[in-house]
């Protein structure tokens, strides 16, 4: 899979060469490339944002760098890709999300600043291939960066081979629409804590049966909102 990641601070993205996601980049699973928005400005002062139509507290990002990047990355790829624009403002991202995007060939992450990027470039992206405005969660990060990682790390775990035993994929929170059972591991017995005896029993079907109801104890606990009325 191929992944652009356009922003102004393309040095959040460093990250991204340690554990799992550089593992999988160095084998050439994901091809991960950062670009840096102010490289597609002309003026001396690398101007990205400017002040809002209409008035306003805040500035927004310029169309015209945002034209020229996205035309880079769209046209030296070999199918249309999907635009992927982190925002407070659009569609909330779920692991169904993630699942759906991790089998795209090229996605290309928009990380906006300041109080967002001039619409028309949704627009126009739209000339290039799909566009996702796409939301964390129910509050404000101060630009698109951090909310890009998080989808990155997420989808990308999801490409087959970069997580070495798929299984791992299969029993974790939401991929069953409920968060995930509790886990133990030795010593038996710590500090006055014992692990669950069922656990220890050997009984794969008890065992089975407990996890079950704890997934879902939890949940109803934790996140009723997961489950069924
Ligand atoms: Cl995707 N972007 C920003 N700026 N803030 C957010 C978000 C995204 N998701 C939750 N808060």
């Amino acid at each position: 899979m191929r992944i652009d990641v356009v922003s102004i601070f393309p040095e959040f993205f460093d990250v991204l060469e340690v554990s799992l996601l550089g593992k999988a980049r160095g084998r050439g699973i994901l091809d991960i490339r950062v670009h840096d928005l102010r490289a597609h400005t002309h003026d001396r002062h690398r101007t990205v944002d400017d002040t809002p139509y209409g008035g306003g507290a805040g500035m927004v990002m310029k169309p015209e760098p945002w034209g020229d990047v996205l035309d880079e990355v769209a046209t030296d790829a070999a199918s249309r890709p999907i635009f992927v624009f982190p925002s407070p403002a659009g569609e909330r991202f779920t692991q169904a999300t993630a699942r759906e995007l991790s089998s795209a060939p090229h996605l290309v992450f928009g990380c906006g600043r300041y109080e967002g990027i001039d619409e028309r470039v949704f627009a126009y992206a739209a000339t290039l291939g799909d566009v996702r405005l796409v939301s964390l969660g129910d509050y404000v990060l101060n630009g698109g960066e951090v909310a890009a990682m998080a989808m990155i790390e997420a989808i990308g775990r999801l490409v087959p081979g970069v997580v070495g035993n798929p299984e791992s994929l299969v029993e974790e929170s939401h991929e069953d629409g409920l968060l995930e059972y509790p886990s133990y591991t030795k010593p038996a017995s710590w500090r006055g804590y014992d692990v669950p005896e069922i656990l220890r029993s050997g009984d794969h079907g008890k065992v089975a049966q407990w996890r079950r109801g704890q997934q879902l104890e939890r949940t109803r606990e934790r996140r009723p909102d997961l489950l069924p009325d």
